[in-house]
């Protein structure tokens, strides 16, 4: 296994290096997995095409690394522990060897179903052991999977597969989330009404309620496998070979399919995890993300079992049965390393001690945050409450394009700030830019997140629309990557991310464009136009609010806003539901007929007070209007 760094002098020399000799860097780093055949050259760049290529000309098998190359030393180890939505069932556990032999079975049902290289594959499944081992198999038969969150609706679904043009959807009868029970596999036929591509979906039992089998396209997953045998030779793969899509929000309301490839994801996966971390042997790791969003790729899947961890998954939800949920296996398990979210940590917050309390929570070392910034109280109780003052809190910043985390504290290395991710880690180079693309030098500033120099977990492209990649990411500063995000570098050089400077908004963690939830809404049939906006939301850190044009004006105002949201509900899950809807009779345009969203977002956030320079706005009414009747 890899080596870790283990001081804060080592940090500041290691980075040092890695900016100095990029390549010497990552090559070191990369020699300690399985090649099938070596590099002939770490890196080649361009970030105007963009161009990025890691270790090409190498051949590698990412679940070899995940799966084989650890039977020698820990194939009766832990590698993955399961802890089911409701506490009265029995969890399971795969080790090491089981984990392997299940993933070579179903990589030979995937290829018995006619599956094969460079194929891509929707996996819409709950939080099963199951899943991971689809996503296992997958990149065994170098398929390439996109994994859909499961609360996303039929929508949301069918343009991801008919986008990737996936040949087969993996999924479940249902699935569990707290109390309620939902219909995966009905929400599945009702996306594939649309999707012509897809010829086989493969059915895993879950909850055992009554499905529809479409004859000739879909089988159970238990059938296939009863014919399934576990010897699987991995394919061989380029190191430049896909290994995944994942969808992500844009600005525009078409999700980008962010690609990533095998040898560099897995280098850098692998090497933020223990470092990040500070993974020690034996560790039980919680990451509590689901698989379907970048951060269960990262560090539920592939992270800790490149790293030989014991990685944890859990198919439930934080306050059900009661918000002690997550503290009580915290204790089921002696869980050392917990990975969440700041919105959740907030919501159990506000449910009081009296959840927390019951708990000893003495196997905890370390705490992390993703997803968003974390405000300042919440990382004071989570670190008192949670840590007990004694665990390090990791608040790693990074999205779905950077593969892996980017800027963070190493766990007991980096002095911490709370609401700072603090520094770069090794490898990664920022760059603060101001509004007309000049690089901020020095300390004490205030930008545009870019960065300047590729790393190994980089977005390579958005699957079948590279010219989308490259004006959504290397187009708006020449030469760098951009984020999305407005940063601040401190006096000590230390990097506070201060949010989307763009059309997205996260809520409850979930990145969510704007525009994919006014398209959602334009559905219904009384709606012409709308606006959506994020406001600050004590819990979700952003929540959403909806300024909506109706055809013609409808007495049942509220009978209006319940369908709205039905509609939202329908196409893109639960999760994008506007908070609050307002009906306008026009909104606040330009001459040229732009919305100006500056003026909105004031208005939602309940200061509209100051509205900036209103003087380009077509109709100044419309927003006297707004604001006498804004929530
Ligand atoms: C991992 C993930 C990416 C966006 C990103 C930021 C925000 C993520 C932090 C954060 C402040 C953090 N991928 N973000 N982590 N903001 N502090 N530690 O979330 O693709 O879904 O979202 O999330 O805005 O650009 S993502």
């Amino acid at each position: 296994m890899g080596t870790r760094i283990n001081s804060f002098e080592e940090y500041l020399q290691e980075y040092k290096r890695s900016v100095d000799d990029p390549e010497s860097f990552w090559g070191r780093q990369a020699e300690s997995y399985t090649w099938t055949k070596k590099w002939d050259r770490v890196l080649g760049w361009d970030f105007v095409k963009p161009d990025v290529k890691w270790f090409s000309g190498g051949k590698l098998n990412i679940t070899e690394n995940c799966l084989d190359r650890h039977l020698s030393a820990r194939a009766s180890q832990q590698a993955l522990i399961w802890e089911p939505n409701n506490p009265a069932e029995k969890g399971r556990s795969l080790t090491y060897r089981e984990l392997y032999e299940e993933v070579c079975r179903f990589a030979n049902v995937l290829r018995n179903n006619g599956a094969k290289k460079g194929d891509r594959i929707c996996i819409y499944m709950p939080m099963v052991p199951e899943l991971a081992i689809a996503v296992l198999a997958c990149a065994r038969i170098g398929a390439i999977h996109s994994v859909v969150f499961a609360g996303f609706a039929s929508g949301s679904l069918s343009s991801r597969i008919d986008d990737a043009q996936c040949s087969m959807v993996i999924t479940a009868d249902g699935g569990y989330r707290g109390a309620k029970e939902i219909a995966l596999k009905a929400i599945v036929d009702d996306a594939l009404a649309k999707c012509v591509s897809v010829k086989r979906v493969i059915v895993y039992k879950r909850t055992g309620s009554p499905v529809q089998m479409a004859e000739g396209r879909d089988t159970w997953w238990h059938d296939e496998a009863a014919k399934a045998d576990t010897r699987n030779t991995a394919e061989v793969m380029d190191a430049e070979d896909m290994l995944f899509i994942l969808y992500t929000s844009g600005s525009t309301g078409k999700p980008k399919g962010v690609v990533h490839t095998c040898g560099g994801y897995m280098v850098y996966a692998d090497y933020t995890f223990r470092n990040v971390f500070q993974y020690n042997e034996g560790d039980v790791f919680w990451c509590t993300a689901d698989v379907g969003w970048v951060t269960g790729h990262s560090y539920l899947v592939y992270g800790p079992l490149l790293a030989g961890a014991t990685t944890l998954m859990f198919e439930g939800i934080p306050t059900w049965p009661d918000a002690g949920r997550f503290w009580q296996v915290i204790d089921k398990y002696k869980v050392n390393i917990f990975y969440t979210a700041p919105t959740a940590i907030r919501s159990l917050e506000a449910m009081g001690p009296d959840f927390v309390k019951p708990y000893r929570l003495d196997s905890l070392r370390v705490l992390g945050t993703v997803g968003e910034p974390i405000n300042e109280e919440a990382w004071q109780w989570y670190h008192e409450n949670i840590g007990k003052g004694k665990c390090p809190i990791v608040d790693t910043w990074w999205q779905t394009e950077t593969g892996g985390i980017m800027i963070s504290p190493l766990a007991g290395i980096t002095p911490l700030k709370p609401g700072f991710a603090t520094l770069p880690l090794p490898g990664v180079q920022p760059a603060l830019l101001d509004e007309n693309g000049k690089e901020l030098e020095g300390n004490g500033v205030e930008g545009r997140l870019c960065m300047k120099f590729p790393w190994p977990g980089i977005i390579r492209t958005t699957y079948g629309d590279h010219e989308r990649c490259r004006a959504a990411y290397f187009d708006t500063y020449k030469g760098y990557y951009f984020t999305g995000d407005g940063c601040r570098r401190d006096e000590d050089g230390y990097y506070r991310i201060t949010g989307r400077v763009d059309d997205v908004i996260k809520v409850s963690g979930h990145l969510l464009g704007t525009a994919e939830i006014e398209n959602a809404l334009n559905q219904h049939a009384d709606i012409v136009e709308s606006a959506v906006v994020g406001f600050p939301h004590p819990i979700k850190g952003s929540g959403i609010y909806a300024f909506v044009i109706l055809e013609h004006e409808r007495k049942d105002e509220e009978a209006l806003k319940k369908e709205a949201l039905e509609t939202v509900n329908k196409i893109m899950g639960p999760f994008a539901r506007p908070d609050k809807i307002q009906v306008v009779r026009g909104l606040p345009k330009t001459r040229s007929g732009k919305i100006m969203r500056r003026i909105l977002r004031k208005i939602a956030g309940g200061d509209a007070s100051n509205l900036g320079d209103t003087s380009t706005l077509l109709d100044p009414a419309v927003v006297e209007d707004i604001k006498a009747e804004a929530q």
